[in-house]
């Protein structure tokens, strides 16, 4: 039986396109200091794909009383200003190996390509390293009421690109994701972290190792 073609692919952000780990890590680390709360770099691990509150929920695990929502809230946000302070200082230097040329290919193949991001950072990470209009939707943590593993956000970037779940490709370094995009009906690379992940349809250690082509051809062949 002849596989759905793949006419869009969608990449995660954190993880894919630029490496935001540390900035993250050093933002939660310094929040749950703060709050006398341990965090360390295997907790981080356990965020990412995670949405701000429910990576807090995971911080708060560790701590040793329980918080209100107001005061959950005001260390959420006291998170992310720290973080922001960071992510400020990003450039397209940051970009991850690989990502620039894979965009340009695919632009040259004909294939659309979108964001399908938790982050509700994205517009700003995306000025940072210069692609605010390079992508043909963005779709990120400020349009979806769900985060991943719930497909939301993929299901979003599909229709913004005006393509059925069947024909995208998702892109993810995150368990979360790519439990997304299986949700979604749709294929995914698992990249990096994610590249173990047995539901992943391909993977690659990082964007500069995707084989993009022999991927989108493979019913050509
Ligand atoms: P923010 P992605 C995710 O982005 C990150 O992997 C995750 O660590 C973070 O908690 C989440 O975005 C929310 O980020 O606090 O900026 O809204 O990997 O889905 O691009
Ligand atoms: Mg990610």
């Amino acid at each position: 039986m002849n596989k759905p073609p793949i006419l869009g692919v969608i990449f995660d952000l954190d993880g894919v396109i630029i490496s935001t780990d540390e900035c993250h890590y050093l933002a939660w680390n310094r929040m749950a200091g703060e709050e006398g709360i341990p965090f360390t770099r295997a907790d981080n691990e356990r965020l990412r794909g995670v949405s701000r509150m429910d990576s807090l929920a995971i911080v708060l695990e560790r701590a040793s009383r329980a918080y209100t929502t107001a005061e959950k809230d005001a260390m959420a946000s006291r998170k992310n200003a720290y973080y922001v302070e960071l992510i400020n200082r990003l450039t397209k230097e940051d970009l991850l190996p690989g990502a620039l040329q894979a965009l340009h290919l695919l632009k040259e193949m004909g294939i659309k390509f979108a964001i399908g991001s938790s982050s509700k950072n994205t517009p700003l990470l995306l000025k940072r390293i210069e692609l605010s209009h390079a992508f043909d939707a963005v779709a990120d943590g400020n349009h979806i009421t769900h985060s991943k593993p719930n497909p939301e956000v993929f299901l979003l970037a599909a229709k913004k690109m005006g393509l059925s779940p069947e024909n995208c490709l998702v892109v993810e370094d995150a368990d979360a994701g790519i439990e997304a995009a299986a949700a979604g009906g749709m294929m995914s690379m698992g990249v990096g972290y994610a590249s173990a992940h047995p539901s992943a349809d391909f993977r690659a250690k990082s964007l500069a190792d995707a084989n993009f082509k022999a991927i989108l051809w493979r019913d050509a062949s």
